[in-house]
């Protein structure tokens, strides 16, 4: 076998990237329609609101913030945003990403304490700065230079659960045993014109060590999105998918000529092929390319993913297919 020089490795990453911009389907983008698709049944009204947004002349970026504004400001969303339940000290912290497929750029805040909607927070980082992340005490003094005010984010029902998980000797922590509670909000949208967004915002695992940032946040993990090919977001076990890169993945699966479905289970597949144990983790994907064409996977049927779907006016609450 020819002994792999930086010359060698050099031209075969040329040729891979010739390759790819042979194979990539952006001449296929058509007319589509908007095409907005959501984790979970609060994606429905996140994905009703972000439509609202795009038929009255906002951007497709604007549409995709205001959505997943929706669950954020929910109180009854316990995952998301105000309300969410707090890390192991009982404190909220907030991940958010988005990303704009034209520019290809993104926007991202981690562990953000006390700002009901940080996705608002991640796309000024996107518009008003050269940085793409902002974390911690940093993300909290930007986003209230940036006007937000601070509020608390626990709610009455959300500090007695985190009272009663303290109370409770045989608590789970993330020191042994992940726990259950989490449901992340991602959105993946195209203007049907060939231009795709995706977002993602969580409250992330109930009861997470202090300072833990999941796949959320991370460009190439909860959020992935590029013209020339589609978008793509997860939600389910961070601390796993973030070793798998899964929205850039699943989009360079696209590019490789994959439909959406079959890119978010081929990912899927590579994850069990690494290790089989992921096959009983909480692994869930959507993604949708230029075309409008969406896919949706969960790992197992145990952890199946409920997605939103909106298209030509019609709302819809489905459930994805599971690998196992
Ligand atoms: C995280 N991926 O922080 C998020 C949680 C999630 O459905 O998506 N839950 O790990």
């Amino acid at each position: 076998m020819e002994p792999v020089n930086r010359r060698s490795f050099m031209k075969s990453v040329a040729g891979a990237a010739a390759l790819a911009a042979v194979d990539l389907p952006a001449a296929q983008a058509r007319e589509s329609g908007p095409v907005f698709l959501s984790t979970w049944p609060h994606g429905k009204s996140a994905n009703e609101r972000a439509a609202e947004i795009l038929r009255a002349g906002g951007s497709l970026l604007d549409a995709v913030e205001k959505g997943i504004n929706v669950p954020e400001s929910d109180p009854t969303v316990t995952t998301v945003g105000y309300g969410g339940l707090p890390n192991a000290e009982g404190e909220v912290e907030l991940d958010a990403a988005i990303m704009d497929g034209t520019r290809h750029r993104a926007g991202a805040v981690c562990s953000l304490h006390g700002i009901k909607n940080p996705i608002s927070v991640a796309r000024l980082v996107l518009e008003k700065t050269r940085h793409t992340t902002l974390a911690g005490e940093g993300a909290l003094h930007f986003a209230l230079k940036m006007g937000f005010k601070p509020e608390q984010l626990l709610t009455p029902e959300s500090l007695k659960k985190w009272l009663e998980w303290k109370a409770d000797p045989k608590h789970k922590t993330f020191w042994q045993n992940p726990t259950e509670d989490h449901d992340t909000i991602g959105m993946v949208a195209t203007d049907g014109k060939g231009h795709v967004v995706s977002g993602c915002s969580t409250s992330g695992m109930a009861w997470k060590i202090p300072g833990r940032v999941g796949d959320s946040p991370l460009v190439g993990c909860g959020v992935y999105a590029d013209d020339n090919v589609g978008a793509a977001s997860a939600t389910g076990d961070g601390d796993l998918m973030t070793n798998y890169c899964t929205s850039i993945s699943i989009v360079h699966f696209m590019a490789r000529g994959a439909s959406p479905q079959d890119a978010c289970l081929e990912l899927l597949q590579h994850m069990t092929k690494t290790d089989p144990a992921n096959r009983s983790r909480e692994v869930c994907v959507i993604a949708l390319n230029t075309s409008g064409e969406i896919g949706t996977a969960a790992m197992h049927k145990n952890y199946r993913l409920k997605y939103a779907l909106w298209r030509e006016g019609e709302s819809q609450l489905l459930e994805s297919v599971a690998l196992y």
